[in-house]
């Protein structure tokens, strides 16, 4: 039995006791927060209520092989007239925007698996030992004996592969693995969802990646592999946050690395750091993260500072 069985049963008691429903997907919308509002999405439509998603910003193009949604921008919405609201993972990512807005009398979800989430709502269930909120939901599926469709099967693993970087991440458990097969079972197409999210690469992005790689450092007294990304190479490669963070993945796996960190210059003056680890290394990178003021997880975690990259003789700064 789920550890939330008693929110599920409530967030599913919710769901069918009201017509019209809101779903909210966090700002740069990734596969985890897609997969699982449109999930919750087929559900509700199945059962003939009026379902709609909000967010910031519209579907990436790398998800429009796997859905056609076209996301409301919250400006453009009627908030009122939502009984129900539910906003899925990164929550403090758009949606501590909308949640001053939203009336008494409108009963609000959240469901995130990030650690250090501060806003809550009626329903709360936030749980960071959770591979993503698809795995969530998904128990919140198995946990009302819901039936899984083939669509419904094909968003819950988008997330799962999303965000553990297609089952190769520490937080896939063997939970997360009995879900996948149970998935496969439902009809999910696995290989399609990873070209999807994973196999194809914009070539902007390779190139990104190569001046990463070509400016990769290790520091041998602490294990730490190190590269800096320019606000100009990201205006030049048009380079998104995930492009960003898989070149600490992917650096992270140089033999004898305790842990990799990417900082990349952001607008306003702002340095964003990007630390990854594996648990065979026994870093804990969310604490590294926490002497720069940031946070995140033990293996994956970042920070923000202020100032601006700068070229030296033998390297970089931040001045
Ligand atoms: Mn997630």
């Amino acid at each position: 039995m789920s550890k939330f069985a008693k929110e599920f049963n409530t967030l599913n008691y919710a769901i069918r006791g009201s017509q019209d429903i809101l779903l909210f997907a966090h700002t740069r919308p990734d596969g985890d927060t897609v997969g699982s509002v449109l999930a919750l999405k087929e559900y509700i439509n199945v059962l003939g209520k009026n379902v709609d998603v909000a967010c910031f910003d519209q579907l990436p193009d790398y998800l429009t092989t796997l859905s056609d949604v076209s996301f409301i921008h919250p400006d453009n919405l009627d908030l009122k007239k939502y009984k129900l609201i539910i906003a899925t993972d990164s929550v403090e990512r758009g949606f501590e925007k909308i949640l001053p807005q939203i009336n008494d009398d409108q009963v609000t979800v959240i469901i995130d698996h990030h650690p250090d989430i501060t806003i809550s709502g009626d329903i709360t269930i936030i749980d960071s030992t959770y591979s993503s909120v698809c795995e969530m939901v998904y128990d919140f599926f198995a946990s009302n004996n819901l039936a899984i469709t083939r669509e419904i099967s094909t968003f819950l693993m988008l997330g799962i592969i999303a965000d553990t970087g297609v089952l190769q991440h520490s937080n896939t458990t063997s939970h997360v693995l009995g879900i996948i097969s149970e998935l496969m079972k439902k009809g999910a197409p696995m290989g399609k969802i990873i070209n999807a999210t994973f196999n194809s690469k914009k070539i902007s992005t390779l190139k990104l990646w190569g001046r990463a790689f070509e400016r990769a450092r290790v520091n041998q007294d602490n294990g730490m592999i190190t590269s800096v990304l320019t606000q100009e190479d990201i205006k030049e490669f048009g380079a998104t946050t995930e492009d960003i963070a898989q070149v600490a993945t992917i650096l992270n796996t140089v033999p004898g690395t305790k842990f990799a960190l990417i900082l990349s210059e952001r607008d306003d003056g702002i340095i964003k750091g990007s630390l990854r680890s594996e648990k065979y290394k026994g870093v804990n990178v969310s604490k590294l993260a926490a002497q720069f003021g940031g946070g995140g997880h033990e293996l994956a975690s970042g920070f923000e500072i202020k100032g601006k990259i700068v070229e030296t003789e033998d390297g970089w700064k931040i001045e």
